[in-house]
């Protein structure tokens, strides 16, 4: 019987090991959001960067403690594993298998946030990085600070030492450490928001100053929060995942990943307590990552969107089925340069090539990423993909058509129904919010648009306001409705 993946000896010479020692690893960093894209992104990152330090004299102080805030089974599955698992990056040349040894232990929050806020004080954490999904920041659009209808905010405000979610735990966290003289650590957001650093900072200090003032005023004084851009595309692992992992290492693999060969992190560097030295492993370090920010979630995220609405509802299960339907494609590349139209220049980055560069990786035919995963949670991913850069295209004298389309084919995702009438479910956080408004609605362009156009927070009165534009969304939703195909061209 097959072994399972617990140590480095005996492993498929197909294996490509960890390059450093992992007995001289101590923990430095704990991660909150164990997922998929964390051990496709920073995980293998810092894996580089240990492997580039060894021996130095510091560099085994990174290693990695990770924290789910939900479920426990990745967090299980790597303890059983004594932290290792494999990363396969898929390319249509081949599947490499790279065995990633910087996590060190895994901790479950709910079954024990002791434990967790313990970890939080340690002194020898000094990075807290999260990937945690947009929805679980709590962060309210309108406003711009915390959403206190968030279940976690509103549950972490009235019992702020026993908190559940990422911003109480921060707080929390960064309370006991003021409390006992301990230097803080780095919070260091890798989710796909823009200012993602300046939105993290921004709630902690909305909650902070909710219950303590003073923590407030010393989280001001003494925390960084650098802002990143993080880029890799990581579908969620299925079986194939897990029998390719055990045929290229030998060892069966429950926390297995897989991903792409394209990998981008931008880090802003401000840390207050030391980093791991990712730049060896191909992170951008800069002073400000907004421009690169931007041109991902405008030109990736927002092509991504679109291609995900739309293949979904003309029944592409994976964006590469989408990238081979011709009009799909050319739509998308269009999208990327009207996007790339609203950027300002990004320091060494030809934008004509990178949007090239998209094409080829939405295309890769080794990466099956199901549009259903990217068009989850719509209403927290639409404002900075497409309906800020639709905003300024609109000001600057454009049509902005082609966010149109993507809002269009948005709002004929949330009817929840399929085009052969099959019902699905939605997988947003307002999710009811959108059903109720809908309940009554004639299913037609205009009335359903302008039920959703009334969906409190999510968009700008520019757009909402701009009646030719509000009327295109209409009309080419109600192309979507009627026939489900795309006679966009
Ligand atoms: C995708 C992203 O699921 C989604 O919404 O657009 O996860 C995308 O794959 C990554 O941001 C790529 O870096």
């Amino acid at each position: 019987m097959t072994e399972r993946l617990t140590g480095l000896t005996g492993l498929a010479p197909s294996a490509k090991l960890p390059a450093f020692d992992r007995a001289a690893l101590k923990p430095g960093i704990l991660h909150l959001g164990p997922g998929a894209f964390f051990r496709a992104h920073v995980a293998p990152y810092t894996d580089a960067a240990l492997a580039f330090a060894r021996g130095a004299h510091t560099g085994g102080d990174w290693g990695i403690e990770v924290a789910s805030l939900r479920t426990a089974d990745v967090a299980d599955h790597l303890n059983e594993q004594n932290g290792l698992y494999t990363m396969l990056v898929r390319d249509t040349a081949g599947t490499e298998a790279h065995v990633i040894g910087a996590i060190l232990k895994a901790h479950v929050a709910p079954r024990d946030p002791a434990v967790l806020l313990a970890r939080l004080e340690d002194p020898a954490i000094r990075i807290v990085s999260l990937t945690v999904t947009e929805k679980a920041y709590g962060f309210d659009a309108t406003t711009g600070g915390l959403d206190l209808k968030h279940a976690d905010i509103a549950a972490d405000l009235a019992s702020r030492h026993a908190p559940r979610g990422v911003i109480g735990y921060l707080v929390e966290g960064l309370s006991r450490r003021r409390d006992k003289g301990i230097a803080p650590f780095t919070p260091l957001s890798c989710d796909n928001l823009p200012s993602n650093g300046a939105v993290l900072k921004r709630l902690v200090l909305d909650f902070a100053g909710r219950v303590d003032p003073g923590l407030g005023q010393w989280i001001e004084n003494n925390v960084p929060f650098p802002s990143t851009m993080v880029d890799r595309i990581t579908p969620a692992s299925t079986d194939a995942t897990y029998r390719d992992a055990e045929q290229l290492t030998g060892r069966i693999d429950l926390a297995a990943i897989e991903t792409e060969p394209f990998a981008q992190w931008v880090i802003e560097d401000r840390f207050a307590n030391g980093r791991p030295q990712w730049e060896k492993a191909g992170a951008l370090m800069v002073e400000d990552v907004s421009a690169y920010e931007k041109m991902k979630l405008r030109m990736l995220n927002g092509a991504h969107s679109l291609l995900a609405y739309l293949g979904y509802i003309a029944g592409y299960e994976f964006i590469r089925d989408v990238m081979d339907d011709v009009g799909l494609a050319a739509l998308a590349h269009r999208h990327m340069n009207a996007a790339a139209a609203t950027l300002d220049p990004v320091p060494g980055i030809d934008l004509d090539a990178y949007a090239d560069e998209l094409m080829a990786r939405f295309a890769n035919k080794a990466i099956a990423h199901r549009t259903y995963q990217i068009a989850m949670d719509g209403t927290q991913k639409l404002p900075q993909r497409l309906l800020e850069p639709a905003a300024e295209a609109l000001a600057a004298g454009d049509h902005a058509e082609t966010y149109a389309i993507a809002v269009a084919a948005w709002m004929r995702y949330a009817l929840g129904v399929d085009r052969k009438g099959q019902p699905y479910e939605l997988r947003d956080p307002r999710a009811a919010e959108i059903a109720a408004l809908l309940a009554d609605v004639p299913r037609n362009g205009g009335a359903v648009s302008a039920a959703l156009f009334t969906l409190p927070g999510l968009f700008p009165a520019t757009l909402t306001e701009n009646l030719a534009w509000t009327e295109d969304v209409a009309n080419k939703l109600d192309i979507l409705i009627q026939d489900g195909k795309l006679p966009l061209f």
